[in-house]
């Protein structure tokens, strides 16, 4: 039975009924009896495998197929009417083409098969900022990610209305999960998605990286906001106030575990505590009072597994304890509990590595073999983390005083930095660059261009993204943000990180804080304002931080940056310029700044 009336969502689940040629049609009330008889029929199907419901209540376990780990970049599509709206960081055809290339593919996709549809909103129910989208799949994987990821059922409709149109048209099915066949497809201009042949993660939990990134970038610079790939984080301050911080990082470079980390002891005792608001994607729009106000428009966590352990990333481990689902760990068949990298020094010796293979864990990983798959992941509800926020649901969001950009840099990037101001914050998002990581198919470890963390998920021209960018500074004000620069992954000779990151990050943030209060000076240099000796506190790692590795850290280098100017000036010209880019004037004379300043 469908769960709403308005005609627009009723013909548009006609028209992909009539396409995909579904057994049944399920649509997605959210009742918790629906989404238990949709566990058992995953379980019973083989499709999910049941967890030790003692240790891990409500938790299930997935694999997905060894060739769909991870998104497919060189698979995705902008399909705007004209090639230069999508510029050149994109994949682009000609929507037409396209619906013509995938419609013959999506043709009785789903004979055999049920369709569940399924209304979400991405942002709490009410918000001003919020939007809906309907996504239909053959997957009840899906169906259960996006349960934890957003707000689902028919509290979504209820957002709708009867009469809007406004809504995400998001059309999946993993049809033979075929990576030949597996397409990524955003048409902006139709407020449509269309996955195909994908049964993982960011390829078709739809109102993730599809929707809340690339249809709300587009979205945001037509309606004068802004969608970004940020955790967003409170910090509390001795005297009671809250300071709200986003940060983008590129795929896997630390933005969940920016989002819940634990002070180091010190300022606990002084009283600092940080809140979790989001960990991957912030909506940010100029509130009454001029401020920018960030919601989180997830509702869970689809967490990097690996690396994640009591230490490192308490809060993210504790929200798996329950009602959570992991993707291509390894299982400890000992207990039927989860297994991955860096959860701890002892591997299960029965173990089930991420692909299905019985094997001795400990022989299995000292050949250098992983079990778990390098972007495992877990899908936890955010209600499940002990550090949440109390603005989590706060439908007007959190007011954001700082942002911050950053990438895994060996060198050249010091741990941290202040622009001068917002245009020359926007010039420093442009020209974030980071090793590529596990998240994305393709070489791992290739330093490469991911201006503002967003190379993948800008909807629409990079160039007009980033007039965008300096639009939304003009409006701010003197009320915008400031915006800084991290790099928790400078490296020694020997390849090791020299900072130790994880908590005593929040070291680096206190900086961040005191220089948004204007309560502490910072040398002024070429490339921005930089802590002053001693102003970066290392009490209690002294021992790991000397003075001399702090030096490192904060270094400028005058030739690595010469060289950075010069691949800038390339990487403008080359890749966005001469492919269709327009780079706004105001960035080009950043550029030219910062060389003269660092010539003086
Ligand atoms: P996505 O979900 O792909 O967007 O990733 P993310 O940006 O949320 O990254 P996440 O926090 O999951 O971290 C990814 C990897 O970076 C993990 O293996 C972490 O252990 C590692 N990492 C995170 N923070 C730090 C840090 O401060 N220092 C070091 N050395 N590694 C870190
Ligand atoms: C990322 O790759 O940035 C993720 C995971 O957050 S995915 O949802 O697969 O995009
Ligand atoms: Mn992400």
């Amino acid at each position: 039975m469908s769960l709403t009336k308005n005609p627009n969502v009723l013909k548009w689940v006609d028209e992909v009924v009539a396409l995909t040629k579904p057994d049944q049609v399920v649509w997605i009330d959210g009742s918790k009896e629906q989404l238990e008889a949709l566990k058992k029929e995953a379980i019973s199907t083989g499709e999910m495998q049941e967890l030790n419901q003692e240790k891990l209540p409500g938790c299930l376990y997935h694999r997905t197929l060894p060739n769909d780990v991870a998104r497919v970049e060189d698979r995705t599509f902008i399909c705007s009417k004209r090639k230069e709206d999508a510029g050149p960081t994109n994949n682009w055809c000609d929507p037409q083409e396209m619906y013509a290339k995938l419609t013959p593919m999506y043709d009785g996709v789903m004979k055999g098969r049920t369709m569940y549809v399924i209304p979400y909103s991405m942002g709490p129910i009410g918000s001003p900022l919020a939007k809906v989208g309907v996504e239909v799949t053959d997957s009840i994987y899906v169906v259960l990610n996006m349960d934890i990821m957003t707000r689902m059922g028919k509290q979504a409709f209820e957002n709708l209305g009867d009469t809007s149109n406004d809504f995400v048209r998001c059309l999946h099915s993993k049809a033979d999960v075929d990576p030949e066949k597996r397409y990524i497809v955003q048409f902006p201009e139709d407020n449509a998605i269309w996955s195909i042949n994908s049964a993982y993660g960011g390829n078709v939990l739809l109102g993730k990286k599809c929707f809340a990134l690339r249809i709300a970038s587009y979205q945001g610079k037509n309606e004068g906001w802004m969608a970004e790939h940020m955790l967003i984080l409170g910090v509390k301050k001795p005297d009671g106030e809250v300071k709200y911080i986003t940060a983008a990082f590129p795929s896997a470079c630390g933005k969940t575990n920016l989002a819940m980390l634990i002070p180091p002891e010190g300022y606990k005792k002084d009283g600092y505590e940080v809140f979790t608001v989001g960990d991957d994607i912030a909506w940010m729009k100029q509130g009454e009072d001029g401020r920018l106000y960030a919601i989180n428009p997830e509702n869970g966590f689809f967490g990097v597994a690996p690396g994640t352990n009591a230490k490192s990333n308490y809060n993210a481990l504790a929200s798996t304890m329950k009602n959570t689902i992991f993707t291509n760990v390894a299982i400890n068949d000992d207990d039927n509990t989860v297994w991955w990298e860096g959860l701890d020094k002892n591997p299960p010796e029965n173990a089930t590595e991420w692909k299905g293979a019985k094997v001795n864990g400990k022989e299995y990983t000292a050949e250098g073999n992983k079990l778990a798959h390098p972007n495992s992941r877990f899908t936890a509800p955010a209600i499940n983390c002990p550090c949440i926020s109390p603005e989590f649901n706060n439908p007007e969001g959190v007011p954001i005083s700082a942002i911050i950009f950053g990438g895994r840099r060996a060198s050249t990037t010091p741990l941290v930095y202040q622009s001068f101001d917002w245009t020359h914050g926007t010039y420093i998002g442009s020209a974030v660059s980071s090793e590529t990581t596990a998240a994305a198919t393709g070489a791992v470890g290739v330093l490469r261009h991911d201006p503002m963390a967003m190379k993948p998920f800008i909807g629409y021209n990079v160039g007009d993204y980033w007039a965008h960018w300096l639009a939304m500074g003009e409006k701010l004000g003197d009320k915008a943000p400031k915006i800084f620069n991290v790099n928790w992954f400078k490296q020694d000779e020997n390849g090791n990180f020299i900072w130790p990151g994880f908590g005593d990050n929040m070291r680096v943030l206190d900086w961040i804080i005191k220089r948004c209060e204007g309560t502490i000076e910072a040398d002024e240099t070429a490339i921005g304002y930089l802590p002053k000796k001693g102003d970066i506190n290392v009490e209690g790692i002294e021992d790991e931080v000397t003075p001399e590795i702090m030096d490192k850290l904060l270094a400028v280098d005058k030739d690595l940056w010469i060289k950075e100017i010069a691949e800038m000036r390339r990487y403008y010209k080359e890749d966005i310029a001469d492919k269709g880019g327009n780079v706004p004037a105001a960035l080009e004379a950043q550029l030219d700044a910062l060389e003269a300043r660092l010539n003086k």
